[in-house]
């Protein structure tokens, strides 16, 4: 077992679950049309019921005969009870239903849906209930309209943030030939409900919009098509100009505005369902449009006006903060000051994109203030699926939880509870009485690796968030209980322990690395490993110290009024309660206030105290998945079993590097005695500083 399959392992069930596997699958019949969409649905059920009930796949049959597994749409099943077809009717063009029930006369299961990706999904879901032993969910419809991955991949397959292997895209070798490896994955995000993704790097080449790359991203849209995968490219501001092809790239040039709408009908002649643009622009030597003194609008909307003939979108991301060298500001504030004004102000097919937190997904975060705040503008979430702050894919730290802690979150905008972000980015808020487009965004953790992810576990990460894109307030352990139950296989003995490990792992992390709100003190460039004390960096707000601002004095980020204020950006109810430290949740104490280490914390330590009473829970969890997964030796499968050992080695020795260097470092900052008890780091400071990762993977 290698890992290449997945979540859709579809490994023999045990004999009474078998049973009633083949009782429910004697054959399939397909009343819809015959298409590319419904055979692959068609295909994935004979490939799970023969891989799960440990027997030949069921025959596709044209007859209705007792035990039937039968797909169809409201059109294909004109017998359908009204009551059904009522149900149906409220599912929309992604939803499905599942359904133990008679038809004509016969008792079948049934899969029904008003499209064929609804009927693709349905299986998908009716196979994963099946893995997983529960009882099918009787019906579901996505929550956002688009579930994207984005790919931070390059021309020549360096993933930027990318610790699985080279691109899977091989975009050498296209359009003649696409490797096999793209079908299995869009199996693998269908099943989960996702249906785009942004090919390429936000960090974009012009090259990527010439014809030669535009007919291999439509070899692999073909690919995806059947699985209800759009394609969508990132797009470089600059690209007219770095053609050659224009001598600006001033949104208001009429030949900028031609030359993209140009450009957006060719790509369209080639991808006839090209999904759209996303754009990083104006952000860390990005070019943008205010390279042209205009406003992130007038670029969003020049390239909206090209794609909406077309019904393409724009992604425009909010992730910026100011140009500026040498410039004091408080980075988290500058993209809520950037885009709140220019609410309204967008098109109608532009979506913001906005990552989950205001600086740059660190293991935590307080929600991004920009939610909740732009009451007339589409936001999109933005979450980071790889992780770059959060152990590349040596350490296991399960996202789902974040991604959960995010999305619940109140932003206090109400006159009473909520809206949570989770309800922002579903389309709470109403634009001028039109519903929003919706949507969610992962940045991928995927590559040529035998087992994509990397680690093992990684796998986890992409499932959440594909699950939580199609239900943002889905739970965070079901659906760990979930993958690991397809992952593992169903048995409690493994899947208990694997869920347990998914739970706390990230807190973990967050433990040994940025405990109470501390936040990126990752070693330069690379992010990998502890450097809490870098403070030669060319621009303040990349320097470790300008985030902690360890002094004598104490430790902590001043974000309320007698500091930077970027506290003032989230709702009234919220910025007070968050203004004293003594109400403000103990995991952001140090993201919003500067405080002496003798600071006196609920636990009755003191604040320094706290701080290395974290590092060294975070050092204990990390031994403690360790001694989790060592009992699992024998129970789960020798190879799976052996490689996430060997990552757990690493991630041991990682939390106790982190807890070494930062509590070594902040006592130099400190000066104080460590408390009674805790074990010195067994080296001096200058050791930690001078340990270096060169050709760490995955730099930009
Ligand atoms: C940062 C990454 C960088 C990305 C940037 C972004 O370090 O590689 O280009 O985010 O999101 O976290 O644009």
């Amino acid at each position: 077992e290698d890992g290449y399959n997945l979540w859709l392992r579809y490994q023999p069930l045990a004999p009474p679950a078998q049973a009633k596997l083949k009782g429910q699958a004697r054959s399939i019949v397909l009343t819809a049309a015959a298409t590319p969409t419904t055979r692959a649905a068609v295909a994935e059920l004979q490939r799970g019921v023969a891989g799960m009930g440990g027997g030949p796949a069921p025959a596709q049959a044209t007859a209705i005969a007792d035990g039937a597994l039968v797909l169809g749409t409201t059109a294909s099943l004109p017998a359908l009870d009204a009551a059904l077809k009522t149900e149906l009717s409220r599912l929309g063009s992604e939803g499905y239903l599942l359904r133990a029930t008679r038809l004509q006369g016969r008792p079948v299961t049934l899969i029904a849906a008003n499209t064929d990706i609804g009927l693709l999904y349905g299986a998908f879901a009716w196979l994963r209930a099946t893995a997983a032993g529960t009882a099918p969910v009787a019906a579901s419809s996505p929550k956002l309209q688009l579930r994207l991955l984005n790919h931070w991949d390059n021309l020549d397959r360096h993933v930027e943030r990318g610790y699985a292997g080279a691109s899977i895209w091989d975009w050498w070798a296209l359009p003649e030939i696409t490797d096999s490896r793209y079908t299995d994955y869009a199996r693998a995000n269908a099943s989960l409900g996702i249906n785009g993704t942004v090919l390429n790097n936000v960090n974009s080449k012009p090259e990527v919009l010439t014809p030669a790359y535009i007919a291999k991203a439509a070899a692999v849209a073909d690919v995806l098509r059947p699985y209800g995968i759009k394609v969508f490219l990132s797009a470089r501001f600059s690209t007219p100009l770095e053609l050659k092809e224009t001598d600006t790239a001033d949104p208001l040039s009429p030949a900028v505005q031609a030359w993209w709408k140009k450009k957006a009908d060719e790509i369209y002649r080639t991808i006839p369902d090209f999904g759209g643009f996303l754009v990083k622009a104006n952000s860390e030597g990005q070019p943008g449009p205010q390279d042209y003194h205009r406003s992130h609008a007038d670029g969003a909307n020049m390239l909206a006006a090209a794609l909406a003939p077309h019904h393409g979108i724009v992604m425009w991301r909010a992730f910026v903060y100011a140009p500026e060298a040498g410039k004091e500001t408080d980075r988290a504030r500058q993209a809520y000051e950037e885009f709140k004004p220019l609410d309204g102000k967008f098109a109608a097919n532009v979506m913001v994109q906005v990552k989950n937190g205001a600086i740059d997904f660190q293991p935590r975060e307080p929600f991004h203030p920009l939610f909740g705040a732009m009451p007339n503008t589409p936001l999109m979430m933005e979450f980071q699926i790889t992780k770059e702050y959060l152990g590349f894919s040596t350490d296991i730290a399960y996202l789902g939880t974040m991604f959960e802690e995010v999305l619940e979150s109140d932003t206090m905008q109400g006159a009473g509870k909520g809206p949570t972000v989770a309800q922002i980015i579903e389309g709470a808020h109403t634009l001028g009485g039109q519903p929003a487009a919706t949507g969610m965004a992962g940045v991928a953790n995927i590559g040529v690796d035998r087992n994509w992810t990397g680690h093992h576990f990684d796998q986890a990460n992409w499932y959440a968030f594909g699950r939580l894109a199609w239900n943002p307030q889905a739970s965070a352990r079901a659906i760990a209980i979930e993958w690991a139950a397809q992952t593992f296989g169903n048995d409690a003995r493994v899947t208990t322990p694997v869920v347990d490990m998914l739970m706390l792992s990230r807190e973990a992390v967050v433990d040994y690395m940025t405990p109470l709100g501390l936040h990126h003190m990752m070693g330069t460039a690379h992010h990998h490993g502890p450097a809490p004390w870098v403070n030669d960096l060319e621009r303040p707000d990349w320097n470790p110290v300008y985030y902690h601002r360890a002094a004598r004095d104490g430790i902590g980020f001043d974000r309320t009024a007698s500091g930077t204020n970027a506290l003032e950006q989230y709702a009234p109810a919220l910025a007070r309660l968050y203004a004293d430290p003594r109400t403000t949740p103990e995991k952001y104490l140090l993201w919003f206030h500067h405080l002496p280490w003798t600071y006196a914390m609920p636990s009755g330590r003191t604040l320094w105290a706290e701080i290395i009473h974290h590092y060294d829970r975070g050092v204990a969890a990390a031994r403690d998945l360790q001694t989790r997964w060592d009992a699992l030796r024998g129970v789960v499968d020798a190879r799976r079993h052996a490689e996430v050992a060997q990552r757990l080695r690493r991630q041991v020795q990682n939390a106790q590097l982190w807890r070494n260097a930062c509590i070594a470092y902040f006592q130099s900052v400190s000066g104080l005695p460590l408390p009674d008890g805790v074990a010195p780091p067994p080296q001096p400071l200058e050791y930690y500083k001078g340990i270096h990762f060169p050709y760490a993977p995955g730099r930009g």
